[in-house]
């Protein structure tokens, strides 16, 4: 297996000025007719190359070209494509297809889900449709017409504009769309079906009227109120922040139970993963309703970066998806609040992204070689890239990150281009030196910064020194000091700010600044401190990097109480948990008891007892960190140890926090009807965060409260809060039995019923789980299925996927192999359970590898799940 390489980049050697597509769509039996307007690229290197187009599973019917059909001695057909040596500079290139969608259970490239036809085309699906020159840099014009049964599929889409449509003989109508815009063919989307619509129209900022459409299965309108609220907003707000307004009339999004992602953003027709589309309160979570509107966002701003400016090459996947998930993450932060969102966005970044970093698929933002692309849709391209366009606004501030992307649109509209472009737009609208820079994208490996603090009282200076060194990561032995935005402050012994002026400035500086670090190691002098101050460092999460500074208990205890900055007082709650758990861990190492120190009893009491914090932000200051953060955190790690020293941790802040626990709970419980808005959803989740801890205990009283939360509540978020909870505790049996009955017929409400069995602590979970595979709502050739049973298993089960015995790693080595047989995409997802083996201690880790060798044995493996199992086992 040869893998490709970014600097083997050549610029395609034809370009296709023209499509048009005519599909007669039939389940098992697709025709596909394309002509294409094909002419010599006058920029490449070598004339006289032949006309390669990539083709996959596709069954050639015929070839012409300028109308003349060609012999089979004239081309040649190879697996993966389809050869013409003999192009001239110029032609037309007319091809028919067979492809047959219903035996297509990778869902990439056209395949049916539920009786309708559906297509995914990122980042290499379109060549399983048609031969075509597949790749982002060929940007064409294209025209589709869909053919089909007028019954069985009486709406038909595709990218664009409606142009016309009409009868056919045998039943059948068609619908012919064209798409103005250039654009790739990882853009192209089509829909067949039998669907309704929810519509509404949005009116741009610049007067016009915009048509929107929801399509989804019947019985599910009223579920897409939420999402069609978010575009709405998402539209808006590109429009106030960005200057950008939607470019066609119409902009559809249609919901597909069987879809490899979240949702994909074709021009026009984004196609989504019913997960992000459909909800309403008695189904749908707070944190659904959340993630629909983050994700409704995403696609729509992909519009402009991804889609009106796209990707030269697939190893710049950052370029849109670092940029968009940004957007996604500042339009979140606009509409709701700030601070929760940034430190939701931190957690998943620390627990998952960085965790990626310092395992064996380690790469840079801007991978430099894969074998297959679809494995590098990761943490590390789209959130640490988001990481890293959050840092050049960091830089340059909020106007000049904004002139920076006006360049970026004024050079680039209509271009597909890389990551250098990016930089180098922000670099030239700002006249900022941003050449360092550079290394963010090409040196994979989390950062780490040593921070040490001096004061001088004598002097009346506080000297920072912060010396910054990055582990190796596979292949790159060796890292350059990076360019590295640092926010802090500093507070007096009375919590107050203290303005931070360097020395040799003759202005008083402000409270908070970002210091850029550029070597490996730094000094900063600060004068007019007079007392030693305590440094807050890393606001805002400047950048993605691990922070190291002493604090003691009491300073942290005392950030979280006085810093003015809501991100830095969760994170030194944080930091205070995660010692206190890690130090808990080394206790029951050694045999000792695992305590908790009153001084964090005493802070976490002050917290629950202060009514005028926001309890969102009290939520996740009372929230531990995560089992699988706590297992990045150590070596030699002993799943079953860390488990039960986190749910020790839990059960005394129950049991010594009771009242303050109990008190806030009832306080926020108000019996009030569900709404959903900020006020709302951070009342529920300091709710139901003291209602999880308190469950930590057995005992009448929680039974109780859980028992009346379960069975009164008119909401989904506090439903399944309750139901959580009882799924760890004695005999949730007649609970989730009385909630498979009540949800059996929605899809995704399932899914969260059998994600809560997969990841309960009880004994007898893994039989379960194995049970639960013969259920009659579970598929495994259903992705969001899979993730819901077998990826909840694998990935958040540390207990029992890491049993002694195990027998959780040969399950998941089992499942592996066999979806790879039917989603190679799902199953390498899946094999990433493994990636982290050498963390473990001696006898899972042996067990783990054996598990690990045993798949990548497997003959005819697919370069998908090969790559990922290869590299863990490198
Ligand atoms: N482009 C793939 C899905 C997404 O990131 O929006
Ligand atoms: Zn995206």
């Amino acid at each position: 297996r040869t893998a490709i390489q970014r600097l083997d980049y050549t610029p395609p050697a034809f370009l296709i000025d023209m499509v048009d597509l005519t599909f007669e769509l039939e389940e098992s039996n697709t025709r596909v007719a394309s002509r294409l307007v094909v002419k010599r690229n006058p920029d490449a290197a070598e004339a006289g190359t032949p006309l390669v187009l990539h083709g996959e599973a596709l069954l050639l019917e015929s070839l012409k070209l300028d109308g003349r059909a060609l012999g089979a001695h004239e081309y040649e057909l190879g697996d993966d494509r389809l050869t013409i040596p003999d192009m001239g500079d110029a032609a037309i290139v007319e091809i028919v297809t067979r492809v047959n969608p219903v035996a297509n259970t990778s869902l990439m490239g056209l395949y049916v889900s539920n009786g309708n036809f559906f297509t995914q085309c990122e980042a290499e699906g379109f060549r399983k449709i048609t031969y075509y020159l597949d790749r982002p840099d060929v940007m064409a014009k294209f025209t589709t017409t869909l053919i089909a049964d007028k019954a069985r599929y009486p709406v038909l889409l595709s990218n664009g504009n409606r142009v016309g449509e009409g009868q056919l003989d045998r039943n059948r109508h068609w619908v012919k769309w064209v798409d103005p815009f250039r654009k790739p063919s990882y853009l192209f989307a089509l829909v067949a079906g039998k669907l309704v619509s929810l519509v509404d129209k949005h009116q741009t900022t610049s007067g016009r009227s915009v048509n929107l459409e929801i399509y989804v299965e019947p019985g599910n309108v009223d579920k897409c109120h939420h999402a069609m609220a978010s575009i709405k907003k998402a539209m808006a707000w590109d429009e106030q922040r960005f200057g950008l307004e939607y470019d066609l009339d119409t902009y559809m999004i249609v919901a597909v139970s069987d879809f490899n992602m979240g949702a994909m953003e074709n021009k026009g027709l984004n196609i989504f993963n019913t997960k992000y589309v459909l909800a309403k309160p008695e189904t749908a979570t707070d944190a659904d309703f959340d993630g629909i509107e983050s994700v409704v966002a995403h696609e729509y701003f992909h519009n402009w970066t991804g889609n009106r400016v796209t990707c030269r090459d697939w190893f710049q996947l950052s370029l849109k998806e670092g940029l968009t998930v940004y957007r996604d993450q500042e339009f979140s932060s606009d509409v709701g609040s700030r601070a929760v969102q940034r430190i939701q966005n931190v957690r998943s970044l620390r627990e998952y992204q960085f965790a990626e970093d310092a395992g064996p698929q380690a790469h840079p933002v801007r991978p430099d070689s894969y074998l297959e692309i679809n494995n590098f849709y990761t943490w590390t391209v789209y959130e640490k890239g988001s990481e890293v366009v959050r840092m050049y606004a960091t830089l340059l501030g909020r106007e000049g990150f904004r002139k920076g992307m006006d360049l970026y649109f004024k050079r680039h509209d209509g271009q597909a281009v890389t990551c250098d472009d990016f930089r180098a737009a922000m670099a030239d609208a700002n006249q900022a030196d941003l050449n360092q820079f550079a290394l963010w994208y090409s040196q994979a490996g989390t950062p780490q910064l040593e921070v040490e603090g001096v004061h001088d009282a004598a002097d009346r200076t506080y000297t920072l020194t912060v010396r910054q060194r990055c582990p190796a990561t596979p292949g790159q032995p060796v890292k350059r000091p990076f360019h590295i935005p640092l926010a802090l402050g500093l507070l007096d012994p009375q919590g107050r700010p203290l303005p931070l002026t360097l020395r040799g400035e003759h202005e008083v500086g402000p409270t908070s600044r970002v210091l850029a670090l550029r070597d490996s190691a730094s000094r900063f002098v600060f004068t007019g401190i007079v007392d030693k101050p305590v440094p807050s460092l890393l606001r805002d999460f400047s950048a993605p990097v691990k922070l190291d500074y002493p604090y003691t208990d009491d300073e942290l205890v005392f950030l979280m109480a006085h810093d003015e900055d809501d991100f830095a007082r969760w994170e030194a709650a944080n930091s205070y948990a995660l010692r206190l758990l890690l130090d808990g861990y080394a206790a029951a190492r050694r045999g000792e008891a695992v305590t908790v120190p009153p001084r964090y009893l005493e802070a976490v009491g002050k917290l629950l007892a202060n009514e005028r914090l926001d309890p969102a932000l009290v939520a996740l200051m009372l929230e531990l960190p995560s089992e699988q953060y706590l297992f990045e955190a150590l070596d030699d790690v002993d799943p079953a140890l860390l488990v039960q020293v986190r749910h020790t941790v839990l059960e005394t802040l129950a049991r010594e926090l009771r009242g303050p626990l109990l008190a806030t709970y009832q306080r926020l419980n108000d019996g009030e009807p569900y709404r959903f808005d900020a006020e709302a959803v951070a009342r529920r989740s300091l709710k139901n965060v003291c209602l999880a801890i308190l469950a930590e205990r057995e005992g009448p009283m929680v039974s109780e409260l859980l028992n009346n939360q379960y069975r009164r509540a008119d909401n989904m978020t506090d439903r399944l809060a309750a139901l959580k909870c009882l799924a760890q505790r004695e005999h949730p049996e007649e609970y989730l039995e009385d909630f498979a009955q009540m949800w059996q017929d929605d899809a995704l409400v399932m899914d969260k019923w059998f994600s809560i069995q997969a990841t309960s602590r009880r004994a007898g979970t893994r039989t379960r789980v194995e049970q639960l595979m013969g259920h009659p709502a579970f598929s495994i050739r259903n992705p969001n299925k899979v993730r819901a049973l077998i990826g909840a298993f694998c990935q958040q089960n540390l207990l029992h996927f890491h049993a002694e015995d195990g027998y959780g790693y040969a399950f998941a080595a089992d499942r592996i192999v066999e979806l790879d047989r039917i989603n190679p995409q799902i199953a390498a997802r899946l094999a990433a359970c493994f990636n982290r083996w050498t963390k473990l201690e001696p006898h899972r880790r042996a067990l783990m590898k054996q598990e690990l060798e045993r798949i990548a044995a497997v003959q005819g493996l697919s370069g998908d799940t090969y790559e990922i199992v290869s590299k863990a086992l490198a």
